[in-house]
């Protein structure tokens, strides 16, 4: 059972650290085929690597590369823009390797003639917020606080207490982060804007995420594959859409093995 589509964008996987869900990956991409497969930045994580631990590289991970390599070779063109955790890339924008083609940016025309602006998105970090982390753990804290935050109060709710001072923090620290992801969004679209393009494809804040902006431009972020396993896709109407792998793959195992039955089941 495979999957096609006129495009798919991927980002976030940081490959070499333990995070990556790199199982979902594998099975990702062996059960999508694409004619331009997009890896929108941090795909390997150059920044896990220290003297001390060395690089976490299990097999899995190396059958990931091993398979985007083979679509290269069977005939899908694979565009590589590095982000900020494999950043050494960025250097060697304008080459290829092994079919692979490093850019900066790119501009993708999708088959209903409308054309994105594909970027990782940390360019603009500093616009958006001067704290780093905070931008780049934006989408996972905002789910983590707001869970912490109901918590707490439904046990101040129980005990009767105001512990004013927690419920102020965490409420700031929630505003914030929807703060930023939303400060990103606008930030993202301006750079659609410039660019005189329809919308802007981009990463970094593994939030997936499609938002129209009152300004008409496409908001299209990827998602990650540490949290949310997500790709944004093309289908060959041009029709954007963001899947979740961890759902999909389920429901294509279940479709599998009713096939097979029905064989079964004719057969005997
Ligand atoms: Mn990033």
């Amino acid at each position: 059972m495979t999957l096609h589509y006129r495009t798919v964008w991927i980002s976030d996987t940081h490959l070499g650290t333990k995070g990556c869900k790199a199982e979902y990956l594998r099975d990702f991409l062996d059960h999508v085929e694409c004619d331009t497969l997009y890896l929108v930045g941090d795909i390997i994580d150059l920044w896990s690597w220290n003297v001390k631990s060395g690089f976490y590289w299990p097999l899995l991970h190396s059958d990931i590369v091993q398979r985007v390599i083979n679509k290269s070779r069977q005939g899908t063109r694979v565009i590589y823009i590095p982000g900020n955790h494999d950043e050494a890339l960025r250097k060697h924008a304008g080459i290829e390797f092994n079919g692979i083609e490093i850019q900066l940016r790119h501009i993708h025309t999708t088959a209903d003639k409308r054309c994105f602006l594909v970027l990782h998105g940390d360019e603009f970090d500093n616009i958006v917020c001067h704290n780093r982390s905070l931008a780049y753990i934006g989408g996972e804290a905002y789910e983590i606080l707001l869970v912490i935050n109901r918590w707490y109060n439904n046990l101040r709710k129980m005990l009767g207490f105001k512990y004013w001072s927690l419920s102020a923090y965490l409420k700031h620290k929630v505003k914030n982060v929807i703060q930023v992801i939303d400060n990103y969004q606008y930030v993202l679209s301006l750079e659609a804007d410039k660019a005189q393009v329809d919308g802007i494809i981009c990463g970094h804040i593994h939030h997936a995420d499609m938002t129209k902006m009152d300004s008409g431009k496409l908001y299209c972020n990827t998602g990650d594959w540490v949290e949310s396993c997500t790709a944004l896709v093309e289908d060959f109407s041009g029709k954007l859409e963001i899947i979740h792998w961890s759902d999909q793959s389920f429901q294509l195992l279940e479709q599998t093995q009713l096939e097979t039955s029905v064989k079964a089941e004719k057969a005997s």
